[in-house]
């Protein structure tokens, strides 16, 4: 199989500014044109956005001005020679949203949720791009009592087919995790994400983005929550990052935290030929609160660096070295032969 050659991108909330629930900002908020300028000479080829991202104030503008204003972007992305990887609804934002989006207990404010996206899948069709990423952040509950299950499958299903209807060529990409900003969250893992592919109108064009710190959050390897999806041809993007053990969700550079975990994940990609099908390798990464202002890039190349290390690593891994462990049951060994070809000579 021919190895796959990777195309990276971020998106504008990666240059975070370091607020935490516990204190404010730690660096200056950057516009837009300075975050274009960053990702073109880090030399990136793509952006994701959120519908706001694209469209600032996209509450207080009509369809027919979010329209124009997209088409504005697109052509300053052309004039760059960038992509828009994909668009997301920001469906946690609003007033509207408290409660979730599709999964609201007010039928208004469900209708709100799909009219929202229905006009992200415009823009995202403005744009260039046919993915739309479905991050579903408020989709679960604080107190479980307080929704039915049951329902809020039902409801994540309506309100799939009514995006599918809205426009035959886009794919969603459901970005599951299992806790923060709720509790427990309707869309934990992959599996859960797939499985709820398979009611929509359209499965064919619903599939999924694994983000590695969500599947740690669940408990899970997120090289395996890679094979799984790919296994279905259905990882349609991709956020790496890292993230230690079970607590608030950290966006660390990939690697950050476990090298071997990240190391598996590149395999896992390399293995089922991710990128081949113009697939990107986005980092949803984030400066840690300390970064100064002088080192905000850093978080960026730092991850990519690491990823194509660990791309050479994957390619160089002595496999047949392995298979005869393998085959001998010698996992002992096996273990140590990874840990050395990873710390090197
Ligand atoms: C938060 C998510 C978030 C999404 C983004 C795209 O935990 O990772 O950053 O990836 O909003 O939908
Ligand atoms: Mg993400």
């Amino acid at each position: 199989m021919a190895k796959p050659q990777y195309r990276f991108c971020v998106g504008p909330w990666n240059f975070s500014e370091g607020r935490d629930p516990y204190g404010p900002e730690t660096r200056a908020a950057q516009t837009f044109d300075w975050k274009l300028e960053a990702l073109k000479q880090l030399g990136f080829d793509a952006m994701m956005f959120h519908d706001d991202d694209a469209v600032p104030d996209i509450e207080s503008k009509s369809a027919a001005q979010v329209l124009k204003e997209a088409k504005e972007l697109k052509k300053r992305l052309d004039g760059e020679g960038l992509v828009a990887e994909m668009v997301a609804p920001r469906l946690w934002f609003a007033p509207q949203t408290v409660d979730g989006g599709y999964t609201s207990n007010n039928k208004k404010d469900r209708q709100y949720a799909i009219d929202r996206s229905r006009q992200t899948i415009d823009i995202a069709r403005v744009l260039g791009t046919d993915l739309i990423v479905l991050w579903l952040a408020r989709e679960g509950t604080y107190v479980r009592e307080s929704k039915s299950g049951a329902r809020s499958t039902e409801l994540l299903v309506e309100a799939l087919d009514a995006m599918l209807a809205h426009d035959k060529k886009a794919r969603f990409c459901i970005e599951p995790k299992p806790n923060e900003p709720m509790d427990h969250a309707y869309v934990p893992t992959i599996g859960h994400a797939l499985a709820l592919a398979h009611l929509t109108r359209d499965p064919k064009r619903v599939g999924a983005l694994i983000e590695s710190a969500h599947a740690i959050l669940a408990g899970l390897d997120p090289a395996d929550e890679i094979d799984f999806a790919m296994t279905f041809g259905k990882l349609w993007s991709l956020h790496l990052n890292d993230q230690n053990g079970l607590k608030f969700d950290q966006d660390k550079p990939f690697g950050s935290s476990n090298l071997r975990v990240a190391f598996n994940q590149v395999r896992a990609l390399e293995r089922n030929g991710y990128g081949k099908k113009g697939e990107f390798v986005c980092f949803d990464v984030h400066p840690f609160r300390t970064t100064k202002e002088t080192h905000f890039l850093k978080h960026l190349d730092n991850s990519r660096k690491t990823f194509l290390k660990l791309v050479e690593k994957a390619r160089t891994y002595p496999t047949k070295e392995a298979d005869a462990l393998i085959a001998d049951r010698n996992y002992q060994d096996l273990d140590q032969l990874v840990i050395e070809h990873l710390l090197g000579k």
